[in-house]
């Protein structure tokens, strides 16, 4: 797979060298290439932003650079470019959309400051390109940037050969849909720390004792903290 990334803060990037990420960049299962959008620019202040026609608070970032920059990345490989915009205005960001990203060949994400891009950027992609314009939540953060990291862990994480045993990538795609749960609550060595007791039952070696324990917990952390994940779900 090959990403690449326009922004204004390629420095946001740096941390994509680290961890399984940076393991997957050096093994070439990902190409990453981080580009800054002010290398697009002719004016001698770089300006990526003008006042929104319109009028109101805030910058939208200008048409011509975007435009040439998508143009630019199009000759960098063969692969069909799918569009990436991370915007609080997005499609809620979930690990089925993940897995439709994760089989893609070639990702670039569009990082825009908060109050966007010229959305005539995102019709001309669309016309292109297939655009994904995705959203991590509820609440919102100065521009794409932090978002694009997140997204990119969770689908690079996702390619063949990425993660050490793929049986936690199983685990995870067992609990699609309706059936997906908040993780149990895990332990591991000492047995007793600062007078706290690991649950009895996970000492137990009763495998299925331990399944039973363990959806029960999950069960009522979903319900709990997550109520909406058990909509529909008789069980
Ligand atoms: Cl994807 N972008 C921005 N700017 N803010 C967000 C977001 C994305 N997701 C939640 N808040």
């Amino acid at each position: 797979m090959r990403l690449d990334v326009v922004t204004i803060f390629p420095d946001y990037f740096a941390p994509l060298g680290l961890s399984l990420v940076g393991k997957a960049i050096a093994s070439g299962i990902v190409e990453v290439g981080v580009h800054d959008l002010r290398d697009w620019t002719h004016d001698r202040h770089h300006t990526t932003d003008d006042t929104p026609y319109g009028g109101g608070a805030g910058m939208v970032m200008k048409p011509e650079p975007w435009g040439e920059a998508l143009d630019a990345l199009e000759g960098l490989s063969d692969a069909p470019m799918t569009i990436v915009v991370p915007t609080p205005a997005g499609r809620p960001f979930d690990q089925a959309l993940a897995y439709d990203l994760a089989g893609r060949s070639r990702l670039v994400f569009a990082c825009g400051r908060y109050e966007g891009i010229d959305q005539r950027v995102i019709d001309h992609c669309r016309d292109r390109y297939e655009v994904v314009e995705v959203s991590l939540g509820d609440y919102v953060l100065n521009g794409g940037e932090v978002a694009a990291l997140a997204v990119i862990e969770a689908v690079v994480r996702l390619l063949p050969g990425v993660i050490g045993n793929p049986d936690s990538l199983l685990e995870e795609s067992h609990s699609e849909g309706n059936e997906q749960l908040l993780e149990y609550p895990n332990y591991t060595k000492p047995a007793v720390w600062r007078e706290r007791e690991v649950p009895e039952v996970l000492l137990s070696g009763n495998h299925a004792l331990i399944a039973k324990w363990r959806r029960e917990r999950a069960m009522e952390r979903t319900r709990e903290r997550r109520p909406d994940l058990l909509e529909g779900d008789i069980s």
